[in-house]
């Protein structure tokens, strides 16, 4: 039977490549489509029609309203599409099916609106206060940066595109953008949407391919004035000394590892259900994902059996199931580094309260698995409590007192995200305040609305994405001042 091919878009037209690479269900390892694979060459075709439609100016003197109505209009055709695409990104990812559909496609369309209608509000250009002792007034200007370079990975691909593409077109700038080698067709199809909502040729270029040398090449690119990165914390480093060069702006979103504490007096059937989510969620390969469990040292076993039993009630296996709790990881690669994890874990001394296995049998015969995993009696210190290991993993550390609590909570070079679960409202916004997180979340977790800004502390990061100023990563600020002493009629 033959499969799609995907090529990939330069300058309104569709590339092919003599490179191809094979996309497969993570679940099956059934062949999904083929995609081209671009070169060095090609994201200079991509840059080079990135930059003529950005001198052109059509786009960004597209009045901000038109633009909004375009990105509203790319959202009506995806949203006409949501539940094949959800479909496709789970035979994609692996992500299950009640993820990709709720989480991918629901979560990623509202904030393409979201992104969208800031473009109708936003201040672009305003005029500012009297500039004293001389008779002068300024006027303040955001103005798009010009090619924006948008490098994507593959557990969540389309919200995170949707984050760098909707905000960098919303704002004027035109773009390159690299999907993930493992993932990429989501990337593309939102591609075709555009183009079928009348975005102007090469506004939006898409070129797949390897990090390296395709998403390496875009960072050092002189024309590219902006990187917008999420991923790993290793390439992120690479990127951002990569744009010292010529000094690109860059916003990078990159590894966490969220803190959870579970306080004395909290619900713990609410708890313990929450925790399994904050770690387990898209099959735990979430950036903002919860997997230090903290809890009070006294409650230690009864949470911990709490856990188990709930994870044994967690169905692993067809992602496409909607019965599915937990899916496939992505590749042989990520199910052998997260059983490198466990594996030493186990030489650390650690129990393996539940899970831990790899399972092989029917139907788990093809693909990546790994079964959901609770993990005790391991220092914060060690490696699976320390790194992220972005898998159906849950490490659980005991703590003495809420002040121990946030100091191992922000005892990690991470700072993405944190979670506080209490029935006190004041003790939780107390701990909250206290944690060096960018999102914390009280009795709940992956709560990413659009009007809400994303990103890290410390080495989860540089800029936030969405929230009501996610234009300002993707314009530059510049003051024009009008001397009215003389000259000007
Ligand atoms: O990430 P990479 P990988 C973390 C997670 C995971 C680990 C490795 O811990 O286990 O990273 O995953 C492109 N210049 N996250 O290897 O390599 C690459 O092609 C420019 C967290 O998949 O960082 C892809 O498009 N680009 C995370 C993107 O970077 C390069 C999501 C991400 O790939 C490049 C994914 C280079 N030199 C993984 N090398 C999150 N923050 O959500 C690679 N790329």
């Amino acid at each position: 039977m033959s499969v799609p091919h995907y090529r990939f878009h330069i300058a309104g037209e569709w590339v092919d490549s003599s490179r191809r690479r094979e996309i497969r269900n993570p679940a099956t390892g059934e062949l999904v489509a083929t995609v081209a694979m671009g070169t060095t060459e090609n994201v200079d075709q991509a840059v080079a029609a990135a930059k003529a439609a950005h001198e052109a100016g059509e786009w960004r003197r597209t009045p901000p309203e038109k633009r909004a109505a375009l990105l509203h209009a790319v959202a009506d055709r995806v949203e006409g599409r949501a539940q094949e695409l959800a479909i496709l990104q789970t035979r994609e990812n692996g992500a299950t099916i009640r993820v990709t559909s709720a989480l991918h496609l629901g979560l990623s369309l509202g904030h393409l609106r979201y992104l969208a209608d800031l473009a109708r509000t936003y201040r672009f250009e305003r005029p500012g206060p009297a500039i004293g002792p001389i008779p002068a007034e300024g006027v303040l200007r955001r103005e798009p940066l010009g090619v924006v370079a948008a490098i994507v990975p593959w557990n969540i691909p389309l919200l995170v595109t949707v984050w760098k593409v909707a905000p960098a077109l919303a704002a004027g700038n035109t773009v390159v953008l690299k999907p993930d080698e493992q993932a990429p067709l989501i990337a593309l199809e939102l591609a075709r949407e555009f183009e079928a909502a009348g975005l102007p040729p090469g506004v939006l270029n898409v070129v797949t391919g390897d990090g390296d040398p395709v998403g390496a090449h875009l960072c050092c690119h002189p024309d590219v004035r902006k990187v917008a990165f999420t991923g790993s914390t290793e390439v992120g480093r690479s990127i951002l000394a990569a744009s010292a060069d010529t000094v690109k702006r860059v916003t990078l979103e990159l590894g966490g590892k969220g803190p959870n504490i579970i306080l004395a007096d909290a619900d713990l059937d609410l708890a313990v259900d929450g925790a399994l989510f904050a770690a387990l969620a898209n099959n735990g390969q979430a950036c903002e994902a919860g997997t230090r469990l903290l809890v009070p040292s006294a409650l230690q076993d009864e949470i911990v059996r709490r856990l188990v039993a709930r994870a044994a009630t967690l169905r692993l296996g067809d992602p496409l199931d909607p019965a599915t709790d937990v899916g496939p990881v992505i590749s042989e690669r990520q199910r052998d580094r997260i059983v490198g994890y466990l594996e030493s874990a186990r030489a650390d001394g650690a129990t393996i309260a539940c899970g831990g296995g790899v399972p092989s049998g029917p139907p788990f015969r093809s693909g990546h698995w790994v079964e959901p995993t609770v993990v005790t009696g391991v220092s914060h210190q060690s490696a699976i409590a320390r790194e992220e290991v972005f898998g159906p993993v849950l490490t659980v550390l005991p703590y003495e007192s809420t002040e121990q609590a946030v100091a191992i909570a922000n005892d990690s070079d991470y700072g993405l995200s944190a979670g506080v679960w209490s029935r006190d409202e004041e003790r939780a916004l107390d701990i909250a305040r206290q944690l060096e997180a960018g999102m914390v979340y009280v009795n709940d977790w992956h709560v990413i609305p659009p009007a809400y800004p994303f990103g890290g502390f410390k080495q989860s990061g540089l800029g936030r994405e969405g929230g009501p100023d996610a234009l300002d990563e993707y314009t530059e600020a510049k003051f024009i001042s009008l001397d009215r002493s003389g000259g000007l009629e």
